[in-house]
């Protein structure tokens, strides 16, 4: 089955970075369930997606930020959520962007959650799954060359902050003020995969996107990009909390419901709950 799942995530890559290559980057008049705008890409990617995941007999279900709800078949017992192209804010600039999945079983929520992986289109075309263990895969233009996996020190030195700074809570202030005296690096993209993925690969530091008075539940989707994201950090040897509670046990009422988010080494997320208890 992972097996299986990975090659067609390689298929789905292959065929996003072509039209990501190719095609405008024009906004449609529709808005997704979260209320942002689509781009015709973010459309395209999610049919591609779509399509070849239905494919697998082992699928019971898809849903995707882009979907008001979820399709589901009569055989399989996995759910797959996911979004097809995370950061297209960030496509028009031309910086990197992603796909993020999240394989749960039989029901979606975080504690069925059974593997994770994502996409990076960026210079390179890149994939990390997580099972039982993370698999790091890059493309060469020919084929998929499997690269040992980056794992999480107990503490980097990047600082990766999302959210509008005037509305953010005076202790997100002082925890990024603190990480800032510490000599922590600001780096932070737009975009959560390519920002998440940086973090992995120089082996540490903190991504957060806390929860602010203009959006009391952060703006990140639970299903689509948290929890698939808190399973990869976690596989690799971090951690990943609300601020004081792990990702992965959280609820989940409704597919598209957002939650604040702290991704990192040990030494960040400790010092995110000295902050934040
Ligand atoms: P878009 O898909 O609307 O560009 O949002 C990207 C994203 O979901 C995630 O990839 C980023 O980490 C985060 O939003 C960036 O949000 P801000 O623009 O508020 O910093």
């Amino acid at each position: 089955m992972q097996q299986n799942f990975i090659s067609i995530l390689q298929n789905c890559s292959l065929k996003i970075q072509n039209i990501l290559r190719q095609s405008h980057t024009n906004y449609l008049n529709s808005t997704n369930p979260s209320g942002d705008t689509q781009l015709a890409l973010d459309i395209q990617a999610d049919k591609i997606i779509e399509e070849e995941l239905l494919k697998l007999d082992f699928i019971k279900g898809i849903c995707s930020e882009e979907k008001s709800k979820a399709i589901y078949k009569n055989n399989g017992s996995y759910l797959v959520a996911y979004d097809p192209l995370d950061g297209s804010s960030i496509i028009e600039s031309n910086l990197s962007v992603g796909s993020i999945f999240g394989i749960y079983e039989k029901e979606f929520k975080a504690s069925k959650l059974i593997g994770a992986a994502y996409i990076v289109y960026g210079p390179r075309l890149e994939l990390i799954f997580a099972g039982d263990k993370l698999h790091y895969y890059v493309h060469t233009g020919e084929d998929w060359q499997e690269k040992s996996p980056p794992a999480l020190k107990k503490k980097g030195n990047i600082n990766a902050t999302g959210g509008t700074q005037k509305y953010w809570e005076t202790n997100h202030k002082k925890l990024i003020e603190n990480l800032f005296d510490e000599g922590y690096r600001l780096r932070y993209s737009g975009g959560m995969v390519p920002d998440l993925h940086q973090i992995l690969i120089k082996g540490g530091g903190l991504f957060s996107y806390p929860s602010t008075s203009d959006a009391p539940k952060g703006k990140l989707r639970k299903l689509f990009e948290v929890f698939p994201f808190a399973f990869i950090y976690e596989k690799a040897g971090g951690e990943a909390i609300d601020g004081k509670n792990r990702l992965l046990e959280l609820d989940i009422k409704d597919l598209h419901e957002s939650t604040a988010c702290f991704l990192g080494s040990e030494y960040e997320i400790k010092k995110v709950r000295n902050f934040y208890e």
